[in-house]
């Protein structure tokens, strides 16, 4: 039976716009190896799911409450309730807030463990890992409140470097078990965005008390009021963006340097047919960076010739791939949905995986090769297959721990059979963290955002807009990203991106300073050549989207823009996210009072009550809200509209009309 035929398998064409996956899925098809994209044409969705009204946190359940047309267009009344009584807002409700506790507990547990990794280093006892921007460490203890100067016979000198990082590290540290107060990166934020949390009291007291508070009331009998459940849900999710993540985003910088452009390739063809394969997975750069660090060793590249192979290439996977891009400019092998067809390649003699978005499948598809499985967690192991390995790290012992793995690599190299690697590979530029943005918009001697800002201010970027998140194999692969993107860059809109949105970018060419001529409009098409940079801004890892607040914070600082996140000509999107970190993003974006655009829904249908809440009262209340459009050019026609609504309220609409303004235009408009 041939493949278009077969209602069990999916149909190439028409689950990806990228060549080398419609290829090497086909080529898994006729091997008989079955990935992602035929299980979701094999198992169908759940509509109690979808819609999130079933409710199994107690054992009396599950109940289920299914939502009748008359209910949804309100002609009859809503008499929905469990055994408990509980309604569809309260389970709707309580399921979506403890997926926005799950996503911010996997980002900021992850921050934990480089926060820990960190204090451990300042204390010299992490070896193998250092302070590689001390400018940036001396900014960091700034939010602290840690001096970073002392007196020394009557005059101020710099503290040492070693002694800051233990107070930063420290400091940072008691921020996950902070029981009052509020978290200290909150001030970072426009003072006008905090002021609303404060009027809403949302501010995060402690980043794992806020988590465990949405556990204690999503229990059976607690909070009944799905306003007071989705306010737990904001206070946990800003103690995520503005705690966790950007933390460790902070930490991981001053560890492992803070990126600056640089260029890399992406795609499947960044393998190696004469060399050894070693793809690292997952999130958390404390493993890859180390085998980053290994592999340019002579004796690990002379272990590799002894083995037959011509040398090693570490390539990424999903967000670690993102860490070790940005920073070292490390290949891609390819995003969340490419994983199986990694390995189907034949060509890949190690996957090593770390914590979050790493697919049971592959220990199954990994002994249908000569693939090594490694898991490197003690949270994230694997109990299945005969290729299955566990090499715990440690961080006092990372590069002995990275050498060990790539020598499993390299053993490995021999028990290559065919080899089938698509030849696909995209060149782009990445790199822009905030600090990049400002040094290259702002040019000659200080970095600044008021260039940015005096562009957008005149018309020739219409808007800011994050494009981030997941593949997910229930949408067409790469295609949501890049229609989506390619809609609002030909509008004018300056994209952030990061994630696998970053990867579908990158494989669609959109990340070369070339793509602005091509792709973007006019106004935007002149800004990109003047300071040459791509229409599309790679910031790093979905963790890093808290470089979209810092960066976002900026512009507000740099003035002209109103006074705060709210007020930009902004947006945010994840058109085919599919994680529960996703969600924790979303809402952080939300209550920073960001619109946030996503294309595949969230499971809050099933309750009138709840997605109005979500989708129109949250603006009253922070200034961002939800919204949901499957198509990806009319969510970014949405997108649009949402960013010229904000530049009438900001008086700035008429600019665009006239795109060149002069200093004196600059000033009318900011007169008037
Ligand atoms: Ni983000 Fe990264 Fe990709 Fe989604 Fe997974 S890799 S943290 S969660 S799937 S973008
Ligand atoms: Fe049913 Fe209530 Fe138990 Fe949920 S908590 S399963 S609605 S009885």
């Amino acid at each position: 039976m041939s493949e278009s035929t077969n209602p069990k398998v999916a149909v190439p064409e028409q689950v990806s716009i990228d060549t080398a996956t419609i290829k090497m899925l086909r080529y898994a098809q006729s091997k008989g190896v079955e990935t992602i994209f035929d299980r979701a044409v094999k198992m169908k969705q759940c509509n109690f799911g979808t819609e999130g009204i079933c409710c199994r946190i107690c054992a009396q359940g599950p109940c289920r409450l299914p939502l009748t047309k008359g209910i949804k267009d309100g002609t009859e009344p809503d008499n929905r309730v469990g055994l408990c009584g509980a309604t569809a807002s309260t389970i709707v409700d309580r399921n979506f807030i403890r997926q926005v506790a799950a996503g911010c507990a996997s980002h900021s547990d992850h921050g934990r463990g480089v926060t820990e990794t960190f204090l451990a280093m300042a204390h010299r006892e992490a070896h193998d890992y250092t302070i590689k921007d001390e400018i940036k460490l001396r900014e960091v203890a700034g939010f602290y409140d840690i001096p970073v100067t002392e007196e020394k016979d009557g005059v101020q000198v710099p503290r040492d470097k070693w002694a800051i990082a233990v107070d930063v590290g420290e400091r940072a540290l008691a921020q996950w078990g902070q029981q009052r107060g509020e978290l200290a990166y909150l001030k970072r934020a426009p003072k006008a965005t905090q002021a609303r949390w404060e009027k809403h009291g949302v501010k995060p007291r402690g980043i794992d008390r806020e988590i465990v508070e949405i556990m204690h009331r999503t229990h059976m009998g607690v909070d009944q009021d799905y306003r007071n459940l989705i306010h737990q849900g904001s206070r946990c999710s800003l103690g995520n963006g503005w705690g966790g993540s950007m933390m460790a985003t902070d930490l991981q910088d001053v560890m492992f340097g803070t990126p600056y452009p640089t260029t890399g390739k992406i795609n499947l063809g960044v393998l190696s047919r004469d060399k050894v394969n070693v793809i690292v997975h997952g999130h958390d750069p404390l493993v890859s960076e180390m085998i980053v660090c290994a592999v340019h060793l002579p004796e690990m590249q002379e272990y590799a010739r002894s083995k037959g192979a011509a040398g090693f290439v570490v390539s990424g996977m999903c967000c670690t791939a993102n860490e070790i891009l940005v920073r070292h400019g490390m290949p891609i092998a390819g995003d969340y949905l490419q994983q199986e067809l990694a390995v189907v390649t034949g060509a890949v003699e190690a996957m090593v995986v770390d914590v979050q978005c790493i697919m049971e499948s592959l220990a199954r598809v990994s002994e249908c090769y000569h693939t090594k499985f490694i898991t490197t967690m003690p949270i994230a192991k694997c109990a299945y297959g005969k290729n299955t390995v566990h090499v715990e790290f440690d961080e006092h012992l990372a590069l002995e721990k990275a050498k060990e793995i790539l020598r499993i690599a390299a053993d490995n190299f021999p028990n290559r059979g065919e080899v089938h690697i698509p030849s696909e590979t995209n060149r782009m530029v990445v790199g822009f963290s905030t600090e990049a943005i400002k040094y290259h918009l702002g040019g000659t001697f200080r970095g600044s955002f008021v260039p940015l800002n005096d562009n957008i201010i005149n018309g020739r970027i219409r808007g800011i807009v994050g494009v981030v998140g997941c593949n997910n194999a229930r949408v067409e692969h790469d295609e949501v990203h890049v229609a989506m993107i390619k809609e609002l860059i030909a509008n004018d809109c300056i994209i952030l991106t990061t994630g696998c949105s970053a990867m579908a970018c990158g494989k669609a060419g959109l990340l070369t300073p070339e793509a602005a001529a091509v792709y973007a409009g006019p106004g935007l098409a002149e800004v990109c050549e003047a300071v040459g940079i791509p229409p599309v801004l790679h910031m790093g890892s979905c963790l890093d989207n808290s470089r979209i607040l810092t960066a976002a914070t900026e512009v507000v600082h740099a003035g002209g823009l109103g006074k705060e996140l709210a007020d930009l000509p902004a947006a945010g999107a994840a058109p085919g996210w599919m994680s529960e970190k996703a969600i924790g993003i979303g809402q952080y974006f939300v209550t920073s009072g960001v619109y946030v655009m996503i294309g595949v829904p969230l499971a809050i249908a099933g309750s009138p009550e709840v997605k109005r809440h979500l989708e129109h009262d949250m603006e009253e209340l922070y200034g961002g809200k939800w919204d949901y459009e499957p198509d990806p050019v009319l969510a970014a026609r949405k997108i649009i509209q949402h960013i010229d609504e904000k530049r009438t309220a900001l008086g700035i609409d008429k600019a665009r009309e006239r795109v060149l303004l002069d200093m004196s235009d600059r000033r009318e408009i900011e007169a008037a």
